[in-house]
């Protein structure tokens, strides 16, 4: 055991590389002038009621890292790059699965390595507390992430990454010992509009905001209703199970996406080209068997079947023009 205080930020780092995660940062906690600036954005969007029905994004603890555990020091932020050189079709008969959901669920394969991280510092001092979380606390992911030097939160509103682009899943694990901060990351988009202009739905409501009442990402996968509302269905395209639109005309994703090591981000063979008339008739049975270990599990059985509907009765009116919603 050696004292908590000489665990450094290099040694961090080099234990996260070896576990595999591609970028790994140190944020500081207490800039509480920088706290204030997200928490009142965070409020102003949940004000306008952006978050459409995820109730759980105004779970108070959201606004301050302290609020979710007290004995916070420091927050290390890592990132995994899930990018596979595959692309979707234009096949109407054919589905688009967004990249994030072609292979295994990335919230257990970051969580393995979360894990393993958190064990190897908690063995590294007396005293030396953890906690881990990708997705799964109420922590703003993409806020620390920039904070520790990853990247910039882009106007899509997804951190890009110089080295991978967007295509960078995030997690963190909490330590109650400081460690030495990198310095947050600059942002890069410059006077670039690109994703903006791109968005069928006009979901970007404004630079670095997304109203997911606007955006298919949500629809697809968060929305339970029966039916897809009438400002979504027209402009689906395809997309049954998120959306990669915004950030697939990003200059930095054409640039400076790589192929990721971690295989188990591969496709599964029936993720690629889903079948849209087959997905409409998704039994209970077909999806228990096609995507085990699935961060596509969220949507049920149900949703697929509509979400395919919708594309195949919007299918013959693709460029039906836009219209907000109510
Ligand atoms: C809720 C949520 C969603 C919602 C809402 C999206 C959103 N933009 O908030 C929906 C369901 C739509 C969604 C979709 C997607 N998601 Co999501 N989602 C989340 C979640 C759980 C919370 C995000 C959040 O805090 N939103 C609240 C708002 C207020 O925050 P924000 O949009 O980030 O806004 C910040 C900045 O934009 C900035 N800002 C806001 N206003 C302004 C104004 C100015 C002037 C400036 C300069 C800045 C600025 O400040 C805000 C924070 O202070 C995170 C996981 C997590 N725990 O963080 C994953 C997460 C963001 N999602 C992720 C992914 C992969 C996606 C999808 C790409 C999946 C897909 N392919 O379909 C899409 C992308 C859609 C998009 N363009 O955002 C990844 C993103 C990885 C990355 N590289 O950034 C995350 C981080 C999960 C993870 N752990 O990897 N998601
Ligand atoms: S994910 Fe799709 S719908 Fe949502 S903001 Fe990006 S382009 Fe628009
Ligand atoms: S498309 Fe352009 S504006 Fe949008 S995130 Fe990428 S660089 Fe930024």
């Amino acid at each position: 055991m050696i004292p908590a205080a000489s665990l450094t930020a290099t040694q961090v780092k080099q234990e996260a590389h070896r576990l595999g995660f591609h970028r790994v940062g140190i944020a500081a906690v207490d800039d509480e002038a920088d706290h204030a600036r997200h928490a009142a954005r965070l409020q102003q969007w949940l004000a306008q009621g952006y978050h459409a029905e995820m109730a759980w994004m105004a779970n108070p603890k959201r606004a301050h890292i302290r609020d979710y555990w007290p004995e916070v020091a420091a927050v290390i932020a890592v990132a995994l790059n899930y990018y596979t050189p595959h692309q979707h079709g234009d096949d109407p008969a054919i589905g688009k699965i967004s990249r994030y959901g072609w292979g295994r669920d990335y919230h257990r394969i970051l969580q393995r390595r979360l894990k393993a991280l958190s064990r190897w510092l908690e063995s590294q001092g007396e005293g030396i507390k953890t906690r881990y979380a990708v997705d799964t606390a109420p922590i703003q992911d993409k806020v620390w992430a920039e904070r520790a030097g990853l990247g910039w939160i882009g106007k899509h509103s997804n951190v890009i990454t110089r080295d991978y682009g967007s295509w960078v899943f995030l997690g963190e694990v909490l330590i109650n010992v400081p460690l030495t901060p990198d310095a947050p990351h600059s942002n890069h988009c410059g006077t670039c509009t690109r994703c903006l202009d791109a968005c069928p739905t006009g979901a970007i409501a404004a630079p670095y905001v997304v109203d997911a009442n606007r955006c298919i990402a949500y629809h697809t996968i968060e929305n339970r209703a029966a039916t897809l509302p009438a400002h979504i269905a027209p402009h689906l395209n395809g997309w049954v199970a998120g959306c990669d639109i915004c950030q697939d005309v990003c200059p930095w994703n054409q640039r400076f996406a790589q192929t990721t090591d971690v295989a188990e981000f591969h496709p599964y063979p029936d993720n690629l080209a889903p079948d849209l008339p087959n997905l409409a008739h998704l039994s209970e049975a077909d999806w228990q068997q096609r995507f085990p270990a699935s961060a596509l599990r969220r949507i049920k059985p149900t949703q697929w079947q509509r979400n395919a509907r919708a594309n195949l009765d919007n299918r013959s009116d693709p460029d039906a023009p836009f219209s907000p919603p109510p």
